[in-house]
């Protein structure tokens, strides 16, 4: 089964047994890297055109300074947001997933490979923009991070459980659009809060800077 391709080689892995467990082991051995480098990994998920990018690209402009940051890039295809990462002077892999909606541990061991893991202390790994199946693909890293936004309508949590339940730092974001789309975030932090209980939901505005204090220290990142 064809399942893991990179943006170099084409291979195919052969799985044995249970794919989620083969999923897990490779998970765990990302985990094992990040922490032979200590690397705190967050894996960034969330529905396309969110604000995924702009998000970490504002909490790279406030920590570079004193937080060594790195990025991968996860995208069906194209170089865009590895060259909006790379435009703020970080080291960054871009990970072209061609055929999948979806990032997996392997490709992400490949993207490691590529990184100067010594000289980083925080890596974000922006996830293909799909709200389904990244929810399945563990990566071995420190926190998953779901972003939505307003413009994709008030239903999105109702419409995605899974993901929504098992992730425990959501950003609703485009705040600023709110009114202009009709949409009531407290209906959307409401379902959230339904369904996950004990997670964090977290607002802002990232076009204007707005909640990315609080996101920053959600993440458990120094955010003076
Ligand atoms: N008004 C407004 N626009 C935003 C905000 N956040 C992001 N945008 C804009 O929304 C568009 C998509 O933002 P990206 O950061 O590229 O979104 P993304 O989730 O990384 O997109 P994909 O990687 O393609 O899934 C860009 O034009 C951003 O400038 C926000 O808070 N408010
Ligand atoms: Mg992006
Ligand atoms: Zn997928
Ligand atoms: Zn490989």
């Amino acid at each position: 089964m064809a399942w893991a391709i990179d943006s170099k080689e084409m291979h195919e892995i052969e799985l044995t047994g249970d794919v989620l467990a083969a999923q897990e082991r490779l998970a765990g051995e990302v985990r094992a890297e990040l922490a032979r480098f200590g690397v705190r990994a967050f894996n960034v998920m969330g529905a396309i055109g969110s604000g995924k990018t702009l998000l970490i690209e504002r909490v790279i402009e406030r920590l570079r300074e004193r937080i060594r940051i790195g990025a991968i890039a996860g995208d069906v295809a194209g170089s865009d947001d590895y060259e909006r990462f790379r435009k703020l002077g970080i080291p960054a892999v871009n990970l072209n997933t061609e055929t999948e909606c979806h990032l997996d541990a392997h490709l992400v061991q490949h993207a490691l490979e590529e990184l100067p893991l010594g000289e980083i202390d925080v890596l974000f790994i922006e996830n293909v923009g799909n709200l389904v199946c990244p929810a399945d693909f563990p990566l071995g890293v420190e926190r998953n991070i779901v972003v939505i936004s307003v413009t994709e309508g008030d239903d999105m949590v109702r419409k995605h459980p899974k993901i929504f339940a098992q992730t425990d730092l959501v950003v609703l974001n485009k705040l600023d659009l709110a009114e202009l789309v009709e949409v009531e975030p407290e209906r959307i932090v409401a379902d959230y809060n339904r369904l996950n209980p004990n997670g964090t939901i977290i607002l802002t505005d990232a076009k204007h800077g707005r909640g990315i204090g609080e996101f920053i220290a959600a993440l458990g990142l120094d955010s003076r």
